[in-house]
C-alpha cells in the first residue's frame, strides 16, 4: 500500500521494574495474565465485573453487533452506589476519601461516609427539582469538590452529567449545553487561577441566554460576601442542600444507561459528545486504576487533570473511588504560588502515586531541578503520564528528580476509550517514551491501511475488540460514532500514528491528522519534537508540515527555548544538526521559528492544526478548545 509510517528512531535504555514493587502487585507476571485475558476476553472481564457490586447479574457478558456494544446484557447497577455506599458499608467509611486543596490554600477532607452524605443531599436536591432519569445535567465548576460530588449525584439518580471544563468562554459552554439539552446548570461565583479571580456565573449567564432548555442555576458561591443570585432560578448551593436529608436510594440502572456525555474536539467542526454508561465504564475504571497503578489502600493518590477532562472523569473520580481510595485533588497550576506546589504537596500529604502529564513535566523542567531537590519525596512509588506522546528527555527527568526508582506508568487511552488502553502495569519492564503493551483483555494493534498487522513498525493505532469503557455512542449523532469503526476495516481507528517495535513495545507518535509527508517518508511529530526538545536549549516544540515543490511536504519547527538561550543562525543550525545526528536526514526541519509559546487545548496538547492554519493563511476551524 505503499503509505507506511517510518520511524526513525530505534534505540532506548530498559528499566526493570523494582523487585520489591513487582513482589507485592496485583499483577507480576504480564505476559502470562495477558494471554489468559486475551484468550477468552468475555471470561476476563466477567471475573473482573464480579469484584463490584449487582443490583442484578448479566444474561450475557457481551452483545456485539459490529461496531454497536452491550456489555453486562440485562445487569443493573449504578456507578455511584459501587464508588460510595460499597465503602460506607466496610471499615472504609471513616476512611478520608478525598483530600482537596484550593488554590488559596484553603484544604477540606471528606470522609467516604461525609462524601456519601453530601452526594445524597445532592441527590435529593436534584430530585426536588423534579429532575429525572435521563434529564442532562451541565456541571460548570471550577476544581472544588461540589464537581464531584455533583457528578456522584447525578449518577446516583441515573442522570446524565455533562462536565464542561471551566476555562471554556460562553459560546463554547453554549453549544455544549444547546447540544445537550441539558436541563439545570451548576456553576460557582468564581474560580481562581495564579491568584487572579476568575468570574464563571457572568460568563454561565451569558451562554444560557440562547439555551432555553435550562430551567435553574444552581451556584458554589465562593467569594464573601456572595454575589447576589435572582431567586427562583438561581439558587445557592449551600442553601439547595441545606434541607435535604442525607439518605437517597441509589436508583439501579440497566448497565447500558448513559452515565456522561463529555465533549471532545474534533479537528473540525462541532464538538463531539462522548456517551459513556454506567455498567462497562464502571468496570474498565475500576481495574485500570486498580492495576496499572497498582493501587492499595494505604496509597494516597494524587491525579493533576481536571474533571472537567476525561482523566479527571475516569482517574480522578470514577476509578479511584471505585477502588476505595484516598485521592489528593490540587485547584490551580504547578508552578503557582511557586514552581515546588506539587512537590510541596506530595511531601505534606505523602503521596504514593503521582499521574501527571508531559506538558507539566516539562513545564516544571524549565524551572530546574533545586524544585523537587527542596522536598522529600520519598513517599513516592508509582508516577504516571498521560495526554501525550512523553518524550525521552522528560521521561528521564521526571524519573530522575522523583528518586531515580520509580516505575513511570506511560498510558495510552481516549475520551472515547474511557479507560487506559496502552500501558506498562508495575510488572512491566519500561523504555523511556513507550507506552509499552496493552491493557490486559485489550487487543490493541498497529496495522496498515487494509487493517493488516504491520508486525514490528510503524502505522496506525487500532483496537481489534471491544472492551467495557469503550464509548457507546456520540450524542445525537451516530454516524459520527460509526467513522471510528468504518476507516479500517473491522478495527476501531484511534486516529493516532504508532510504531511497534521487536519487543511488541507501542511508540505513540502523534496524531494521524499531522503526520508530516517528506518524499514520501510519513514522519510522525513527535519524533521530530522529541529529538528537539533532547537538545539542551530547547524546552518545548511542534512540529507541522508545510507544502514542498519536490518533497511534498517540509518540516517546519517551533520551538521555545530553554532560559539562558538566545536565538541565533548558529544555534538553529546546531538544533537542525542535532535531529539530523538523532533522527536522520529526513526528519530535520527546513525552517526552525522561535517562539515564546505554543497554541495548546486547555488540557495542554499541542495543537500543531492551529500552528498549521496560521502558517498558511487558512482558517484553522473550531478553536474553541484552545487555551488562548
Ligand atoms: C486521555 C486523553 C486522546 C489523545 C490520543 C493521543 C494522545 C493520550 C497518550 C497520548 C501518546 C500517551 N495521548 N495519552 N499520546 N502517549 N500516553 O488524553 O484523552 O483528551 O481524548 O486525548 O491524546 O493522541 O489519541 P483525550
Amino acid at each position: 500500500m505503499g503509505e507506511h509510517i517510518d520511524t526513525l528512531l530505534k534505540v532506548s535504555r530498559v528499566i526493570d521494574p523494582p523487585a520489591d514493587l513487582r513482589a507485592h502487585a496485583y499483577i507480576q507476571d504480564y505476559d502470562t495474565a495477558y494471554r489468559q485475558s486475551i484468550a477468552d476476553p468475555e471470561k476476563f472481564w466477567d471475573s473482573i465485573a464480579r469484584e463490584l457490586e449487582w443490583f442484578s447479574p448479566w444474561r450475557q457478558v457481551l452483545e456485539w453487533n459490529y461496531p454497536w456494544a452491550k456489555w453486562f446484557v440485562g445487569a443493573t447497577c449504578n456507578i455511584a452506589y459501587n464508588c460510595l455506599d460499597r465503602h460506607v458499608k466496610s471499615w472504609r467509611k471513616n476512611k478520608v476519601a478525598i483530600i482537596w486543596v484550593g488554590e488559596q490554600g484553603e484544604e477540606r477532607f471528606f470522609t467516604y461516609a461525609e462524601l456519601f452524605r453530601q452526594v445524597n443531599q445532592c441527590a435529593n436536591a436534584l430530585k426536588a427539582l423534579g429532575l429525572r432519569q435521563g434529564d442532562r445535567v451541565t456541571i460548570y465548576l471550577p476544581k472544588i469538590p461540589e464537581q464531584i460530588i455533583a457528578m456522584l449525584a447525578c449518577a446516583r439518580l441515573g442522570l446524565i452529567h455533562s462536565v464542561v471544563y471551566s476555562g471554556f468562554s460562553a459560546p463554547a459552554l453554549r453549544s455544549r449545553i444547546q447540544d445537550a439539552e441539558a436541563r439545570l446548570i451548576i456553576t460557582a461565583d468564581v474560580g481562581y487561577d495564579r491568584g487572579k479571580v476568575i468570574p464563571l456565573k457572568p460568563v454561565v449567564d451569558e451562554a444560557i441566554v440562547q439555551c432555553p432548555t435550562i430551567e435553574k442555576t444552581v451556584v458554589v458561591r465562593r467569594e464573601h460576601p456572595g454575589m447576589a443570585l435572582s431567586a427562583p432560578n438561581e439558587i445557592d448551593w449551600t442553601d439547595w442542600l441545606a434541607d435535604q436529608s442525607a439518605h437517597c436510594d441509589p436508583v439501579p440502572v440497566d448497565a447500558e444507561t448513559p452515565l456522561y456525555i463529555l465533549y471532545t474536539s474534533g479537528t473540525t467542526g462541532k464538538p463531539k459528545g462522548v456517551v459513556h454508561v454506567h455498567g462497562g465504564y464502571m468496570v474498565g475504571t475500576y481495574i485500570t486504576t486498580k492495576y496499572v497503578f497498582d493501587l492499595k489502600d494505604e496509597d494516597v493518590y494524587f491525579c493533576v487533570a481536571d474533571p472537567g477532562w476525561v482523566t479527571g472523569h475516569s482517574y480522578i473520580v470514577y476509578g479511584p473511588l471505585l477502588n476505595g481510595a484516598t485521592i489528593l485533588t490540587a485547584e490551580g497550576k504547578p508552578d503557582y504560588p511557586n514552581p515546588g506546589r506539587w512537590w510541596n504537596l506530595i511531601a505534606r500529604y505523602g503521596v504514593s502515586i503521582f499521574y501527571t502529564t508531559p506538558t507539566a513535566i516539562r513545564l516544571l523542567m524549565k524551572y530546574g531541578e533545586d524544585w523537587p531537590r527542596r522536598y522529600d519525596l520519598s513517599s513516592l512509588r508509582i508516577l504516571g503520564s498521560v495526554g501525550e506522546p512523553i518524550n525521552p528527555e522528560a521521561w528521564e527527568w521526571f524519573h530522575r528528580v522523583t528518586g531515580g526508582t520509580h516505575p513511570i506508568m506511560d498510558t495510552w487511552w481516549q475520551t472515547e476509550t474511557g479507560m487506559i488502553m496502552v500501558t506498562p502495569l508495575p510488572c512491566v519492564p519500561l523504555k523511556p517514551g513507550s507506552a509499552t503493551k496493552p491493557f490486559l483483555g485489550v487487543e490493541a494493534d498497529v496495522v496498515d491501511r487494509e487493517g493488516h498487522s504491520v508486525g514490528t513498525g510503524g502505522g496506525f493505532a487500532v483496537i481489534k475488540k471491544p472492551w467495557p469503557a469503550m464509548m457507546r455512542t456520540i450524542y445525537k449523532d451516530p454516524d459520527r460514532y460509526l467513522t471510528y469503526w468504518n476507516t479500517i476495516p473491522n478495527c476501531y481507528t484511534a486516529g493516532d500514528i504508532c510504531h511497534k517495535d521487536q519487543d511488541g513495545y507501542f511508540w505513540f507518535m502523534g496524531r494521524a491528522d499531522d503526520v508530516v509527508k517528506v518524499a514520501g517518508n510519513r514522519i510522525g511529530t513527535a519524533e521530530v519534537e522529541s529529538a528537539l526538545v533532547s537538545h539542551e536549549a530547547v524546552v518545548e516544540a511542534a512540529v507541522i508540515g508545510k507544502p514542498h515543490k519536490t518533497a511534498g511536504e517540509m518540516i517546519k519547527a517551533f520551538v521555545i527555548l530553554a532560559q539562558g538561550y538566545q536565538e541565533s543562525p548558529e544555534l538553529l543550525n546546531d538544533l537542525k544538526a542535532h535531529v539530523l545526528k538523532q533522527l536522520g536526514k529526513i526528519a530535520v526541519p527546513q525552517e526552525i521559528e522561535v517562539v515564546t509559546a505554543l497554541p495548546k487545548t486547555r488540557s495542554g496538547k499541542i495543537m500543531r492544526r492551529v500552528l498549521k492554519a496560521k502558517e498558511l493563511g487558512q482558517d484553522p476551524g473550531d478553536i474553541s478548545t484552545l487555551e488562548e
